[in-house]
Parts: structure tokens; sequence; C-alpha cells
């Protein structure tokens, strides 16, 4: 049985894009269906980013999201960046007046759907099939499969907020899409373990063995990551061996002590930097991991998504409130000025912090004359300081001519 249903937006993905796109809508008075192929106890439990700049705080915040995070949250004023195992500390606050916020992604994503399922809106978890279609014209509409049968769900626009391996971008047709991407010689191994943080600020390690971070969720637990070989076999890495790397490349000299414990959770994460542009093809807009992809090094990949369904929902708002498409047919241009810097953003974090290939010494002097600048330039330590904290939402240069 095929039930004709039908909304505003269907939101493909119950991720941060997701998710704030709903809200985003709904605070605009714009009906929104979230279709998600997981479980809710699956997406909810998804451990990936940890730090939330300061303009999605503020966002989260504005649209009443943030009352746990306002709890629970860890306030960061600062980074520390080790080279040679002496820590530098880069002072956003001084730097910029802002700050940081460590709230796990996982725990963005509860707060964002408990509010959307308490406000009486859907979200459809557990569903196959997902086709999206009718976007180049000015009726689309998503076909999907639930536990009653096949459903069609038509709307105004689709919004393909369903990450890299959703059906979105896949879904665009033949040479519709340019794809930007540049792959990295290294992955990243990440642990999440029951050991108490010894430091109450995130410290990037560039050593000679390659580079180490030391995050944390919570006063128990502590975010661990080390670059591996792309393509590193997790199982190869024993907890002590982990433990006895992080301890060669974290700068435990300097009155800083690395405190292991039982490790709940570790997996490899491979390392890219991918863009596909346009972000956006008739009436179906991809946001967030569908259409673009950084390395984690500069904390930034839940953060654009977000910063790209906050153009969206304006752009959407003016269709749906006055059939003004100018705001959607600026979308993908509007998103791309800032993807491109935070693109850049995240290169130059892991250019910075990794350990390339042996044989290169010339880029390697590179690298350190460039790390010891950072950390001992006022200007260049501004430069990272406010890319890190956060570029503020919109066209980041506005003066610029449209
Ligand atoms: P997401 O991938 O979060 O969400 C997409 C949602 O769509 C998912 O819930 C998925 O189940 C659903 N979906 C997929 N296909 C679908 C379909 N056909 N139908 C319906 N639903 C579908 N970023 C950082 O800043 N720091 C980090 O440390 C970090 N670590 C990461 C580790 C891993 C293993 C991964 C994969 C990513 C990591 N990231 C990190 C990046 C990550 O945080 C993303 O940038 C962020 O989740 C992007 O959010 P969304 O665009 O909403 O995509
Ligand atoms: C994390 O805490 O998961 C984290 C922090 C900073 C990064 C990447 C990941 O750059």
């Amino acid at each position: 049985v095929t039930r004709p249903l039908r909304t505003q937006v269907a939101i493909i993905g119950a991720g941060p894009a997701g998710l704030v796109l709903s809200h985003l809508l709904a605070a605009r008075g714009i009906d929104c269906v979230v279709l998600e192929d997981r479980s809710r106890e699956y997406v909810e439990h998804r451990v990936r980013a940890g730090v939330l700049e300061h303009p999605t705080v503020e966002l989260l915040r504005a649209h009443g999201l943030a009352d746990r995070l306002d709890r629970e949250a860890l306030v960061h004023r600062g980074v520390q960046i080790a080279l040679d195992g002496r820590r530098h500390r880069i002072d956003f606050e001084d730097l910029t007046g802002r700050n940081i916020t460590v709230y796990g992604q996982q725990e963005v994503v509860k707060d964002l759907i408990a509010a959307r399922l308490s406000a009486g809106e859907p979200i459809v978890f557990d569903v196959s099939d997902v086709r999206v279609e009718g976007f180049a014209g000015d009726e689309p509409f998503v076909r999907y499969r639930n536990g009653e049968g096949s459903v069609t769900l038509r709307c105004d626009v689709i919004a393909g907020c369903d990450g890299f391996h959703g059906v979105s971008r896949p879904s665009l047709p033949p040479g519709a899409l340019h794809i930007h991407d540049r792959e990295y010689p290294f992955a990243w191994l990440g642990i999440l373990a029951r050991a108490a943080p010894t430091t109450d600020e995130l410290i990037y390690s560039n050593s000679e063995r390659g580079f180490a971070l030391y995050s944390m969720r919570s006063p128990e637990i502590t975010r661990l990551y080390l670059q591996v070989d792309p393509d590193e076999d997790i199982n190869d890495w024993s907890d002590d061996r982990i433990w006895g790397e992080l301890t060669r490349r974290l700068p435990t000299s300097e009155g800083f002590t690395l405190l292991d414990g039982p490790i709940l959770e570790k997996a490899v994460t491979p390392m890219r930097s991918f863009v596909a542009t346009p972000m956006r093809c008739g009436r179906l807009a991809l946001a967030g991991d569908a259409a673009h992809i950084v390395p984690p090094t500069g904390a930034k990949g839940m953060n654009l998504a977000i910063a790209d369904v906050t153009v969206l929902a304006a752009a959407i708002d003016a269709l749906e409130r006055t059939g003004d498409e100018s705001l959607l047919a600026d979308y993908s241009d509007t998103c791309l000025q800032r993807v491109w810097r935070v693109q850049h953003f995240s290169w130059w974090m892991t250019s910075m912090l990794h350990r390339f290939n042996d044989h290169d010494d010339f880029q390697h002097q590179l690298q350190r004359s460039e790390l010891r600048w950072v950390l001992h330039s006022r200007a260049a330590s501004t430069a990272l300081a406010e890319n890190y904290v956060g570029l503020p939402f919109g066209r980041i240069y506005p003066e610029e001519a449209r």
C-alpha cells in the first residue's frame, strides 16, 4: 500500500544537519518530516565529533536547545599545541574574545531528537529504500519504506542531510556534480576511555612518531586519537599498544600525566577532504557531510554541517513565505564560501601537525617553521584562533560584491 503524504520539507537524515534544520524550519512555522534509516538508539550512540564552535553554541542556545549542554558541557578558553614535547597555549579569549565548547556529537543529537519529539514533530526512524525524485521540477517527492509499507512523501524541497554515504548526492543526474577531493597518507585511530582527563584543554601534539590528540568528554571520559597508516587494521592495536604510543607522542614530560583506563570504543577514521559542487540541484539541496568532508584536525565537520543548514533554512523560508527562489538559487555559493574556508583551515591544521613521508626534508623544515611561527607570533596564532572558534554564520565576506 502506498500512502501519499505531504509536507513542506522532506529532510533525509537525523544527524546534526538534518536535526538542526528541522528545528530552524519549525521556528519559522515550516512543516518538515525527518527520515532516518537507522534506529534512534543507533544514532544517539554513534561516537563522532566533540567540539562545538562558538556560533554553533549560540545558535543552539537561541533556539532553546542548549539547556543540558549548558549544564554538562565543558567550556574551553584555549587549546594547546605541542611541538617536540613542549606545550604552547593558544588563548582563544585573549585573541578572539570567544571560546569553544566540548560536548559529544551524540549528546547534541540526543538533545535535538528529544526536543523535536517533545514538540510532537515527526522523525521516522528505521526507514529503508529511500529514493529522492522529481527535484528537477517544483513538485519533488521522496519514496521510502517503513513498518507499514511504502510511502510517497510529497514536498516543496528535499534536504539531503544523509551524510557522506547517503542516497541524496548519488541521486543527482550524472555530470551534475563536480567532485574536489584529496586523500591523506594517514588515518586517525580514535578511542573513548574511562579515564579522568588530567588537563582541562585539548592537546594537539606534533611528535616525530606522528600526530596525537588529547581530548575529553567529561570529568570521567577522555577521547584520544593517534595518527596511523591509512589502511591500519584496528585489530593490530591492543589497549596496551595504544596507551604506549599515546604516552610516547603526548608531551608527558612537562607535568602532564596521561591516565589510562578501560577503552570503551575504538575505531579508525579515514582522513579526506571532499567537496561536491554545486550543493543544490533544483529542489534538492545537499547539506553537511552529504556535500563535503573535512579531516577532523580542525574540529569542523559537525559545525560546518550546522552552518550549511542556517543558510538552507533562510532560503526555504523565503521560498515558502513569498515564492522567492533567489536565496535557494544562492544557497550553494553562499555555503561554499565557508566550506572552502573551513576546508583550507582543516587542511592547514592537518598539514602542520601530522608526520608526512620521511624523505622530504624540505617539506619537513617548512612544516616545523610554520608551526613555530603559529606558536610564537600573535598574528599567526590569531589566524588559527579565529578559524578554530568559528566564523560568524552567513556569508563570511559580506562586504564582497555579490
Ligand atoms: P551525519 O553523517 O552525521 O548524519 C547523516 C544521517 O543520515 C545519519 O544519521 C545516517 O544514518 C542517515 N542516513 C544515511 N543514509 C540515509 C538514507 N539513505 N536514508 C535516511 N537516512 C540516511 N567531525 C568532527 O568535527 N570531529 C571529529 O572528531 C569527527 N569524527 C568523526 C568520526 C567518524 C567515524 C565519522 C564518520 C565522522 C566524524 N566527524 C568528525 C565528522 C562528523 O562529525 C560529521 O561532520 C557530522 O556527523 C556531519 O553531520 P551530518 O551532515 O548531519 O551527517
Ligand atoms: C574530539 O574531541 O572528538 C575532537 C576534538 C578536536 C578535533 C577532533 C576531534 O580536532
